[in-house]
């Protein structure tokens, strides 16, 4: 039993968030996996720790800790290990700004499409008085939207191509800045890479017209740089389904544009 317990679905997204800054500081931590796709996060067990519903969630002794980007600043703050913050106050904005605008902006319109493809299909042929009952189960009404529109496959025409707008805006946003330096934010290893690869690891498969060694040569070497880091594999390695299963896409050692992988 450690003092630390992460509640997290699969290594993506906002659940990867503090998955990858535990194993990158070498903190250790009891997983307690949820399944999403279950509904896990509405249970009252887990209620009792995020009364939001929403997942992760980490405990540290007594605290209990939300919210994904700043559960990986605490870890970054209170753990010893590796850093992933830098001390120079710009590169910490640069850091911070791109969090921001990860969390805030691309992240939501990654997710709508992720839902639409990914969620929605996986629990659409269940029973559908027991699908009506988990999403009346949702604390969060926003959540509950979501959910309805992924099961009932109604996100709109006029939002799909909001989010595919905003996909191919900032991935040419991505790869222009990941020309400027090694890394996302600043000359090391950060916080920021460590979003940014959870929101970007399957890119190349899931915008494939738009993200390959060919168009995007930066975004493509700074994902399987991430990859290659030893506390990026044990993490994807807990994942349990073929979503984060994606990732293996970047043993590729060159995705040619218009490549159907
Ligand atoms: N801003 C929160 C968002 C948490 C969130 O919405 N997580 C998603 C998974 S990536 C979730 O719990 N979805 C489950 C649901 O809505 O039922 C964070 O960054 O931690």
């Amino acid at each position: 039993m450690h003092s630390v317990t992460l509640y997290h679905w699969e290594p993506n997204a906002n659940s990867g968030k503090p998955m990858l800054a535990l194993m990158e500081k070498g903190v250790a931590f009891d997983s307690h996996y949820l399944d999403l796709l279950g509904f896990d996060q509405h249970k009252p067990d887990y209620l009792a720790i995020n009364p939001q519903g929403t997942i992760p969630a980490m405990v540290h002794g007594e605290r209990v800790l939300t919210e994904s980007t700043a559960i990986m600043e605490y870890v970054e703050e209170t753990f010893p290990g590796p850093r992933l913050m830098p001390d120079d106050p710009s590169d910490r904005w640069r850091i911070r700004w791109w969090m921001k605008f990860m969390d805030q902006w691309l992240g939501p319109s990654f997710s709508m499409i992720g839902w639409s493809v990914f969620v929605g299909p996986a629990v659409r042929g269940r029973d559908p008085a027991e699908l009506k009952a988990a999403v009346e189960r949702i604390p969060l009404p926003e959540r509950r939207v979501a959910w309805r529109k992924a099961i009932t496959g109604e996100f709109s025409p006029e939002e799909m191509a909001e989010s595919q707008r905003r996909v191919a805006l900032g991935i040419r946003m991505l790869e222009q800045e990941l020309g400027r330096r090694p890394w996302l934010a600043s000359d090391a290893y950060s916080l920021a890479d460590i979003n940014g690869f959870n929101l970007a690891y399957a890119l190349p498969l899931a915008q494939p017209a738009l993200s390959n060694d060919e168009l995007t040569p930066n975004i493509l070497r700074w994902l399987r740089a991430i990859y290659a880091r030893p506390a990026t594999k044990a993490c994807w390695a807990l994942g349990r389904t073929n979503l984060v299963k994606r990732v293996t896409i970047l043993e590729q050692p060159h995705i040619a544009a218009g490549q159907i992988a």
